[in-house]
This record gives structure tokens, C-alpha cells and sequence, in this order.
């Protein structure tokens, strides 16, 4: 979700009031210029300002076992590598050479900007905050009473093929080996969740039975809502999947909506990769080192949702972005009936594709969900969201 306005002002009196002295202070990214500065860290320079001032903040109160930098310069060696996979010679040069350095820095500043999370990625909690988050997705695809897109991110890691047994738990269902986290997002690709980091063979339905999220969701904390997921999930009273085999026009038109909701998934994970190089390969890992893996995966997901607020306008090579993985693939004849009711009535109600003269009184925002989605007259059921204008 994207913060409320007065989260983001309170963020900011926060960072005036402690960090009062060192706010919007001169830095050493006040050496480039803003193309270059674009160049070197693919965010922009108000975006990095923010950034920095945050982490000022926070990193004071760290004891720092390199204190020959500053924390500035810090942060400038992490945001480089985050951006390139690897530290640029400009860099390099600002800084000294610092070679394995960067890495012991780049790990502390990760830790700093993943703590960052608890303000920078919030799963909307209030009913009105829930409502509202629905209500978009609804304008986008017709599926109502959805909180996010739910899908399983796999990033490339390097692992010893000499320990074998190791390096099997890595093999993810496409063949190589990766890390693999839980992310959650909204209609508007900002990650509403991040979390888990395990090894690449680890199924996407094992990962939400075993999540923070999943379970709260299915112990029905979170109210009546869906996330939407791919075939690689079980269908459940939460977890929306597609329907494997449609059988007629309704179904199809709902995998359809489907298609276009969760696809946002796979852009958001798409333009994190191209803006972060360093995600499409995050070095070594055993099993015992995903600790750093994983900050480094909540880190970027705190700089994506702060670039998106920002604006920053996404990395130029728009280029390819790679399919979303395509998960364990599984039969429908083991889906739990009561799930199965809840999505067949939700297409019934949302997709049905007979002509209905059933016209429900129209009232307040429902009818406004029916003509801007452009959905048949079948949404007099009370699953519609009302939101307030
Ligand atoms: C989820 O899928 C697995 C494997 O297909 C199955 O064994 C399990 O019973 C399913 N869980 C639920 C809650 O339906
Ligand atoms: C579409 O097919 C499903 C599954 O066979 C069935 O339950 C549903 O009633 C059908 N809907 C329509 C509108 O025919
Ligand atoms: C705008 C843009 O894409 N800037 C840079 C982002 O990082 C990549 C990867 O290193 C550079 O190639 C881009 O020039």
C-alpha cells in the first residue's frame, strides 16, 4: 500500500525531530550531478535524500565497526551495489578502495534499511484502509475484496555444487539455484509484505502455510479478502487462484481478470530486478547465510515502495522482464470444497456472462463499481465493497 499522507509526515517530523542537525545536510552524493547520480544509483536525488536522512538516523545509534567512513558514504557504497550488483569504480574511488569492505558495509546498511520495514511496507490493517486497497483493485480487474497479489520471488544465488545436498535445496522447479521470499502487492505494485528467504526448492504454498501473513489470513484476521495467486497455491477462503480447466465463458472471463491483476506481480518483481541489479544475483549462500540474503531482498523492497513515492520514474533498458516462476503445479481434485463455493459464487456474482435483467437497485458507490468495471448487474450481493468516496 502506499502511505497515507500523514504516515509520510510523520516520518518526516520523526526525522526532523531526532535527526534535527543532520537533516537534508550536505553528502557526498552533492558530488555528482543528477544524471550522474541516476547512473550510479538508479534513484533520484530527493529519493536519495530521504533515504539518507532515515538512515542517519537510525545508523547513529550502531555501534560501527568501520569508522573510516561515514555513514553517508556508507550508504552511498550500499545504494551503488544494490543498483549495479557490484560497486561502480566512481565509487570506489570516493570512498577508497574498500574491495571486501563493500560487502561487510553493504551487509550493515542492509540490516539498517530492511528495519526500515516495519514504516515502509504495510500491509493496509485498518477495515477502511483494507476497503480502500479493495476498492482499486476492484476498478482494475472486477474481483472484489482483494487485499494484494501473492507470489513467491525467486532470486539467483551461487551455491557450491561440491556439497551436494546443500546445493540440491537450492535447485528451484526451473533448474537453477535461488533464494526464495514472499511478497505481497497491491493493484499499484508497491509491496504491501515481504518475508521469508529460504531455499530455492521450497514450494510457494509451504512458504504462505508457514508465513506470518498466511496464517493470519487463513485464522481470518484479516477479515473476508482475498490475495490473488498463481496455480502454484492452493485455492483457498483467502488465496484466489485461477480455475484450472474453465468450462465456460463466466470462468474464462474470470481467469482473464485474474490474468491482469496478478500479472502486476510480475512487472513489480520485474522492475525491482532492473532498478536492483544486484537481486538478479545475491552471491554465495549456504543454508545457515540467509539472514543477509533476506535483508538484502527487504532492503530493496524498502527502496522500491520510498522510489515509487518518490515517483522515480523506473530504469530506462525497459526491456525484457522475465516470467513470474511458474510454481509446483498442481491438480484441482484435491481443492478444499468449502474454497471452491467461495470462488464459484464470486464468479457467479462478478463474471457471469448471460444476459441478466436482473437490475438491483442502484446505490451509492456499487453502482459506480458496475459502470466504471463495466460488470453485469449481479452485484446487488453484499460482497461488494462499499466505499466511502
Ligand atoms: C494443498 O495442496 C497439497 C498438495 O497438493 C495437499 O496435499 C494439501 O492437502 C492441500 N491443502 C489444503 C488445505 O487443501
Ligand atoms: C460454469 O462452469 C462451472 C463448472 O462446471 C459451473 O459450476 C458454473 O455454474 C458454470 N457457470 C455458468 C454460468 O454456466
Ligand atoms: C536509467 C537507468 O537505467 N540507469 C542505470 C540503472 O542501472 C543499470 C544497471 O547497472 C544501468 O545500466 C542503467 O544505466
Amino acid at each position: 500500500m502506499s502511505f497515507a499522507l500523514p504516515v509520510w509526515l510523520a516520518v518526516q517530523e520523526e526525522l526532523l525531530g531526532n535527526g534535527g542537525a543532520d537533516f537534508g545536510a550536505p553528502s557526498c552524493f552533492d558530488e555528482f550531478d543528477d544524471e550522474a547520480l541516476f547512473q550510479v544509483f538508479n534513484l533520484s536525488r530527493p529519493c536519495i535524500s530521504f533515504i539518507l536522512d532515515a538512515a542517519r538516523i537510525r545508523m547513529k545509534t550502531l555501534a560501527l565497526k568501520n569508522p573510516t567512513l561515514s555513514v553517508d558514504e556508507m550508504v552511498m557504497v550500499a545504494l551503488n551495489y544494490y543498483a549495479h550488483g557490484v560497486s561502480s569504480p566512481c565509487v570506489l574511488q570516493r570512498v577508497g578502495q574498500c574491495q571486501t569492505d563493500c560487502l561487510a558495509i553493504m551487509s550493515t546498511v542492509s540490516g539498517v534499511i530492511a528495519g526500515m520495514s516495519d514504516q515502509f511496507i504495510s500491509f493496509p490493517l485498518t477495515h477502511e484502509a483494507k476497503k480502500k486497497v479493495a476498492f482499486k483493485t476492484e476498478k482494475l480487474c472486477r474481483i472484489p475484496n482483494v487485499l494484494g497479489v501473492l507470489g513467491a520471488a525467486h532470486f539467483k544465488i551461487r551455491a557450491s555444487p561440491y556439497e551436494t545436498d546443500t546445493f540440491r535445496g537450492f535447485v528451484n522447479t526451473l533448474g537453477y539455484t535461488s533464494v526464495v521470499s514472499q511478497i505481497i502487492c497491491d493493484s499499484d505494485g508497491n509491496i504491501l509484505s515481504v518475508e521469508k528467504c529460504c531455499v530455492g526448492s521450497t514450494f510457494e504454498q509451504e512458504l504462505w502455510e508457514s508465513s506470518f501473513k498466511g496464517r493470519e489470513m487463513e485464522e481470518e484476521i484479516h477479515g473476508p479478502f482475498w490475495v490473488i495467486a498463481g496455480k502454484g497455491y492452493n485455492l483457498s477462503k483467502h488465496v484466489l487462484t485461477p480455475v484450472a480447466e474453465p468450462a465456460n465463458d463466466s470462468e474464462t472471463s474470470f481467469n482473464e481478470a485474474h490474468t491482469k491483476i496478478h500479472d502486476v506481480m510480475r512487472t513489480t518483481l520485474g522492475s525491482m530486478k532492473r532498478r536492483f541489479r544486484c537481486l538478479n544475483q545475491l552471491g554465495f549462500a549456504q543454508e545457515n547465510s540467509l539472514a543477509k540474503k533476506s535483508n538484502i531482498i527487504k532492503a530493496c523492497s524498502v527502496l522500491h515502495n520510498i522510489a515509487k513515492k518518490f515517483s522515480v520514474p523506473p530504469p530506462s533498458d525497459a526491456g525484457q522482464i522475465e516470467p513470474l516462476h511458474p510454481g509446483k503445479q498442481r491438480a484441482e481434485p484435491d481443492i478444499n470444497p468449502e474454497a471452491l463455493k467461495a470462488r464459484q459464487k464470486l464468479i457467479v456474482a462478478n463474471f457471469l456472462k448471460v444476459s441478466s435483467t436482473r437490475n438491483p437497485p442502484s446505490k451509492g458507490i456499487a453502482e459506480e463499481v458496475v459502470s466504471v468495471a463495466g460488470v453485469l448487474s449481479v452485484s446487488g450481493s453484499k460482497e461488494v465493497v462499499n466505499v466511502d468516496p
